[in-house]
């Protein structure tokens, strides 16, 4: 059975974001049951772990020999035994792997920029400018992902792990001033993010957090 590491606390604003959730979604499409590593803030640190996961981040993952990390590589490699993930023929493959890839590098580090911005950065001087800046390469990344979204459900003629990464990356800013004026991109990622797939596994990773106790002290 695979087995998922992640994180037995995160502080609140991270709760529901871990990036072990792509990884319980893929499961949860590809509908494979899984064990759960947790660890802490000090786990991940120490040498074993980083013999898994050299960055000391979650998630990491195993199934049999495998043992890999990179959230979006562990959605693809559940993605090569699920059709649920990821078409049979060699096409529907190599665009799945293109809209994975789309997500993670370029879309999601323009995101971050923002959220970067806003959850760590906000008392610098040179805050505002470079949110402003984060911002406007934000919004004309976005109205790329619209205009190619068009009137289509998924970014392809059907859900995909690329779907799933790229949906992951837009509710970073559900919600925000940033998304509001592409409602066809908040529609996109709800009608994502409404899959009962993706409801058991926010849950999965939020009932840690639920029985965890008070914040470890810094
Ligand atoms: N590129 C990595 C990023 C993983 C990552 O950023 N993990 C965060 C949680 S969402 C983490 O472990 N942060 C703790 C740290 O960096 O110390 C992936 O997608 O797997």
């Amino acid at each position: 059975m695979p087995e998922v590491t992640a994180f037995n606390w995160v502080p609140d604003f991270a709760q529901g974001f871990v990036r072990d959730l792509r990884v319980r979604w893929a499961l949860e499409e590809a509908g494979t049951t899984y064990t759960e590593n947790l660890i802490d803030h000090e786990g991940k640190l120490t040498a074993a772990y980083r013999m898994r996961q050299p960055f000391a981040q979650v998630p990491a993952y195993r199934d049999g020999p495998v043992d890999m990390f990179e959230s979006g590589a562990i959605v693809l490699r559940i993605a090569q035994s699920s059709e649920a993930l990821m078409p049979k023929d060699d096409v529907g493959r190599a665009r799945t792997m293109s809209w994975v890839f789309a997500a993670m590098n370029s879309v999601e580090p323009v995101v971050m920029n923002v959220r970067i911005a806003e959850l760590f950065w906000a008392d610098e001087p040179w805050a505002a400018d470079f949110g402003r800046k984060a911002g406007e390469m934000l919004t004309i990344r976005l109205q790329r992902l619209s205009d190619w979204l068009g009137t289509r459900d998924y970014l392809e003629d059907r859900f995909t792990a690329g779907d799933l990464m790229m949906a992951c990356v837009l509710r970073e800013i559900a919600g925000c001033e940033h998304l509001a004026p592409f409602p066809d991109l908040e529609a996109y990622c709800a009608r994502c993010t409404g899959r009962p797939a993706f409801g058991r596994a926010l849950a999965a990773q939020l009932k840690h957090f639920e029985t965890a106790g008070p914040a470890p002290v810094a």
